[in-house]
């Protein structure tokens, strides 16, 4: 893994405010960048925070996509998450998003778009929850209260397996088809970065980094793996403790 700093201060201005609101609605739609309300408070001041550039490559050096990066300071400080809401999908018997990150506290809707009956369950620590079978008729949504990995099932296809990852980390999202993720409007300061994907087989303490970002900098963190991807996901666990 390389750190490398650029030069040169992004304005940020309207256009940094902007760009905070867009971030904060596009949780509600793609999950791809999350900011606390405290962070969008300190963009709206100017010209006052850092950028980070996360790239995870494999050990070809290739990008991994749809990779969970969370960034969270290394010296833990409060943050106070905004009440979010995020999707998670069932459509041509798979869940979509595959995988799916959001801040803890978030509610979670599973409308199920597809053409048949799905019965969601998760027996994963973070959250136990079972959606009975539903098509049409809209659940209420699951609110993620715990930090963890939640793995998804279907009780009637046991093909389908999706991956919601619950984060404290004020800042977290998922890289894009390169293996990138661009993380903005960060207070300058140590953060510890991790990622997380069902296909990284490497072991988790090689998945954490630390990294410093300056204000008004462009922080890259490039992580390659060790190990060779899983040719298929990380199974989710088994049906040991079924009390539907
Ligand atoms: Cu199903």
């Amino acid at each position: 893994m390389s750190h490398t700093v650029s030069s040169g201060c992004r304005r940020l201005g309207a256009s940094g405010r902007s760009a905070a609101r867009f971030a904060i609605a596009t949780q509600h739609f793609a999950n791809k960048i999350a900011f606390s309300w405290l962070v969008a408070l300190i963009g709206a001041t100017g010209c006052s925070a850092g950028e980070l550039a996360v790239t995870v490559v494999d050990r070809l050096g290739q990008g991994v996509s749809e990779a969970v990066v969370t960034v969270a300071p290394a010296v833990p400080r409060a943050y106070r998450q905004s009440a979010a809401t995020a999707i998670m999908d069932q459509r041509d018997l798979a869940f979509t998003p595959r995988v799916l990150v959001v801040a803890v506290g978030t509610s979670v809707e599973f409308p199920n778009n597809d053409t048949v009956s799905h019965q969601v369950y998760s027996f994963s620590e973070a959250k136990h929850f079972q959606l009975p079978l539903y098509k049409g008729v809209r659940h209420p949504p699951i609110t993620f209260e715990h930090e963890g990995l939640v793995v998804l099932g279907c009780n009637i296809h046991d093909e389908m397996v999706g991956y919601i990852y619950v984060t404290d980390a004020p800042f977290f999202g998922k890289t894009d088809s390169g293996g990138m993720l661009n993380l903005q409007e960060l207070p300058g300061g140590d953060y510890r970065i991790s990622v997380w994907s069902p296909i990284i087989a490497d072991p988790s303490q090689t998945l954490i980094h630390n990294v410093h970002v300056d204000q008004h900098e462009t922080t890259t963190s490039r992580i390659q793996l060790i190990r060779e991807l899983r040719a298929r996901p990380e199974p989710r666990p088994r049906r040991t403790d079924w009390a539907y």
